[in-house]
């Protein structure tokens, strides 16, 4: 089976934050095209964007797949439906019980009306970039030709900046 490795950004700010996101990556372990092989640290993040809501809990993990990206894309939407997420009822950029964002497809690029990889926004992102630095530092991303330690140490200093959750990640 050809794998590529692939890079997801995990968040929740909605119940029980640490577990939906502990049981959400065991589902994704549990797929039979998905094998989970790093995780980040869960980082207590402040919500960025328009909207006043509880603050995140977000982490990043690397997993190694036969998937192509739109299969991905669907499994990644399967199990956030499970956690009760709702995408016909709720907010652009709102609060959300769990969040799973396609970041990075190995060396790949593209865009469509379903999927853009990589994560448009990962770059200017803290709450993606901190977690993802602890896994893949190294890792360049393919539009910008920075590795994503170098992307994460340009984004300009921050009031509130994010601190980890504490302690271990289960
Ligand atoms: N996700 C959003 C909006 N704002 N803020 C933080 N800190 N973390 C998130 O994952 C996040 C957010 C909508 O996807
Ligand atoms: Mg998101
Ligand atoms: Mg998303």
């Amino acid at each position: 089976m050809m794998t590529e490795t692939v890079y997801i950004g995990l968040g929740s700010n909605v119940g029980d934050r640490r577990r939906t996101l502990n049981d959400a990556l065991r589902d994704l372990e549990d797929h039979p095209d998905i094998a989970v092989m790093r995780v980040s640290r869960w980082f207590e993040t402040d919500p960025v964007g328009p909207i006043t809501q509880p603050p995140y809990l977000n982490g990043a993990a690397a997993i190694g797949t036969s998937l192509e990206p739109h299969q991905l894309l669907d499994a990644l939407l399967e199990i956030e439906r499970r956690y009760g997420r709702d995408r016909t009822s709720e907010q652009r950029w709102g609060p959300r019980t769990l969040d799973l964002d396609l970041l990075l497809y190995g060396e790949r690029q593209l865009r469509d009306d379903h999927l853009e990889i990589p994560h448009p926004r990962m770059h200017e992102r803290r709450f993606v970039l901190e977690p993802l630095c602890e896994i893949a530092g190294q890792v360049m991303h393919p539009g910008m030709t920075q590795t994503v330690a170098s992307l994460l140490a340009s984004l300009p200093a921050e009031a509130s900046p994010m601190h980890d959750s504490g302690g271990d990640r289960l």
